[in-house]
């Protein structure tokens, strides 16, 4: 089994930040393999590669392994450049990178997490709240999901409004007025597409087709455009985690670095190659270390090589990476 352009996806396909990498695969035409994980831990497919790291997605291009949708998306335009979903100047770039900013930290997600009702059936699964509270850091009890409902609402109302009223508000079909969707409308819509797609985490009396038509009518438009994109690439070839895992161990390290910017000097952790270091996420899925050899540390990323000799690329943004003392136990 092989996987088309040395890419594995693993993810599950209701993951709104999944989809994130799905919706440019297919809009760049980019073929890919997929390996699809449970929704919620153990994922032993994972686990037999040594990757701790816990969130979805994960994508593996030959023995890299990129955590992180900010760091897949930069690696995937650094890969396969050309982009056509390349915003065309340099303000639209940094609005693009503000939008991703909005949607992942500025609140939007976590908000948008918060909105579900506590009465779905997903809510009432002991087996799913014990694994999103290890991911959260925070109680989902019915009392607890019901409490932090109406200000989450609030909020997204407030985010609804400024897409409606804002970048949407002249009738343009893209966010950032160009002829095909691009990179800046993925980076924005999946949280609004998931919530509107789940359609009864969203009180009608509140958001809806009437109140936000401009918004709504923006995700049916993109939902339009990826049909299209898709009925033109072949479907992901899908793989057993066993597959995935052999295709990933034999594979070569032909990954494209990006970043002018290899040196250690003046990173301000101190760190140096070679030494063993634990790195994590600190917004979410805290828990979930992984663990190696430092070999590359810049302002992008942090790579470390793990037991299996795998490359972990971890982003810099809201990730520590510490210092281990070689042979002590990891904790997982
Ligand atoms: N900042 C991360 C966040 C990823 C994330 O939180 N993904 C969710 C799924 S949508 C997740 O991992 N949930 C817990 C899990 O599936 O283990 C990214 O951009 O990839």
């Amino acid at each position: 089994m092989s996987a088309p352009n040395d890419i594995i996806l693993f993810h599950y396909p209701f993951s709104p930040f999944a989809k994130r990498v799905v919706w440019y695969l297919t809009l760049r035409q980019i073929p890919y393999a997929q390996c699809l994980q449970p929704a919620t831990l153990p994922r032993p497919d994972l686990s037999q590669l040594g990757i701790s790291y816990r969130r979805i997605p994960i994508l593996s291009l030959g023995k890299s392994i990129y955590c992180d949708t900010r760091l897949i998306l930069s690696k995937l335009d650094a890969a396969f450049p050309h982009s056509n979903l390349s915003p065309p100047s340099v303000e639209q770039t940094a609005i693009r990178k503000l939008l991703e900013s909005w949607t992942i930290d500025g609140g939007i997600f976590a908000r948008a997490a918060q909105s579900l009702p506590p009465d779905l059936p997903i809510m009432k699964d002991a087996t799913f709240t014990k694994d999103r509270e290890a991911y959260t850091g925070r109680s989902w009890s019915q009392e607890s999901v019901s409490a932090l409902r109406p200000e989450a609402l609030v909020h997204i109302r407030s985010a609804f409004d400024e897409l409606e009223n804002g970048l949407l508000a002249d009738g343009r079909a893209w966010i950032l007025n160009t002829a095909e969707p691009g990179s800046a409308d993925i980076d924005t819509i999946w949280p609004f597409h998931w919530l509107i797609g789940l359609k009864v985490a969203l009180p009608k009396q509140l958001i809806s087709s009437q109140s936000h038509p401009r918004v709504f009518a923006w995700c049916d438009r993109f939902d339009e455009a990826i049909k299209r994109a898709k009925a033109s690439i072949p479907k992901p070839v899908t793989l057993k985690g066993e597959e995935a895992a052999s295709f990933i161990k034999s594979a070569s390290l032909p990954h494209v670095e990006f970043g002018a910017d290899p040196v250690f000097e003046g990173d301000p952790t101190g760190l140096k190659p070679g030494m063993m270091v634990e790195s994590w996420p600190t917004d979410s899925g805290f828990r979930n270390k992984d663990r190696g050899k430092l070999v590359k540390l810049n302002k992008q990323e942090c790579v470390i090589e793990n037991e299996m000799g795998l490359r972990i690329h971890h982003p810099r943004w809201n990730f520590r990476v510490n210092r281990v003392e070689e042979g002590r136990e990891a904790k997982l």
